[in-house]
């Protein structure tokens, strides 16, 4: 399928979706929602793709909601932010945390507001040197959505997540690795390389048991130990039915590498 605000494409198992709106700094709009939908979709039902790399075309990564898009008149008019937030942000980040294969963002430049949120909610994420992160809603009169108050205090603490969203401050790539708010950062030069690197080797892994980790994550945070033991036996039944984990086993007595399939 051809789309307007996306570049997707399909290789080696690991699908690439590129926000495609440079020059505003590839801020949601409507559509961009809408088509990522789409693609999502598509990712979820083809067993080939194994692997999602997402990232952003020209200087940013995403800067959230287009601000020429919306208003504060709209309001007024009676179109609610809420509404916007249950049919756009919450379904896509919903999407992101249910789609059981590993998701790695590539953030090549600034990512503000919800582009930082969903940057956040990837399961890997991957920096630029000079990339940034900026909670920008409390500049504008807004708080922060797209997950951030789940995501960023469980990264970094309460106390800079506090201040992070009060200020709007902006964090450097390297600021966000040392904090914990992000996998790694690496040289502007070495991104795109890297990144294709890693979501290649993530789409060869054993991606049956990658979804099931991040079940096991998306429940660590309301379970209770008991509880998260449980579910551990519970996804460990069925990733100890798999073809990989027969694979994988075979592959360790045989002294040879796995050849996974996501079975
Ligand atoms: O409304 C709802 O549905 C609720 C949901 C809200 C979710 C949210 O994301 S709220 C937060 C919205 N985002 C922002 O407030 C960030 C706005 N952008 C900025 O603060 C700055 O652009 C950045 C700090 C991100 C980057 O600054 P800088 O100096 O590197 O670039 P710039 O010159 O400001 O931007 C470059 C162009 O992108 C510029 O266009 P121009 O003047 O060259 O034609 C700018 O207008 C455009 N741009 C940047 N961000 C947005 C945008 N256009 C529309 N919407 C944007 N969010």
């Amino acid at each position: 399928m051809a789309y307007e605000t996306i570049l997707f494409d399909k290789k080696d198992g690991v699908a690439a979706i590129t926000l495609n709106r440079p020059s505003q700094l590839n801020a949601f709009t409507a559509k961009m929602h809408e088509e990522l939908r789409a693609a999502l979709g598509e990712i979820a039902k083809d067993a080939e793709i194994r692997a999602v790399l997402l990232t952003g075309a020209g200087r940013g990564f995403c800067a959230g909601q287009d601000l020429q898009e919306v208003k504060p008149s709209d309001v007024e008019a009676g179109r609610d932010l809420a509404q916007r937030l249950d049919r756009n942000y919450n379904r896509l980040i919903r999407t992101l945390r249910g789609l059981e294969k590993p998701v790695l963002a590539a953030v090549n430049g600034v990512a503000a507001g919800a582009g930082a949120n969903l940057a956040l909610a990837c399961d890997i994420v991957l920096a630029a040197r000079s990339a940034s992160f900026i909670q920008a809603f409390a500049r504008i009169g807004l708080l922060p959505d797209s997950g951030g108050s789940y995501f960023l205090p469980r990264k970094i603490g309460e106390a800079r997540a506090a201040a992070l969203f009060m200020l709007g401050d902006s964090v450097s790539a390297e600021q966000a690795e040392a904090w914990g708010m992000i996998w790694k950062c690496v040289d502007d030069g070495a991104l795109a390389g890297d990144a294709q690197a890693l979501a290649t080797r993530l789409a060869a892994a054993p991606t049956k048991s990658l979804g099931l980790i991040k079940r096991l994550l998306n429940a660590s945070a309301a379970n209770g130990l008991d509880q998260q033991l449980d579910l551990e036996r519970d996804l460990q039944r069925i990733a100890g039915s798999s073809e990989d984990y027969r694979e994988g086993v075979a592959a360790f007595r045989e002294k040879r590498k796995p050849a996974f399939k996501g079975r």
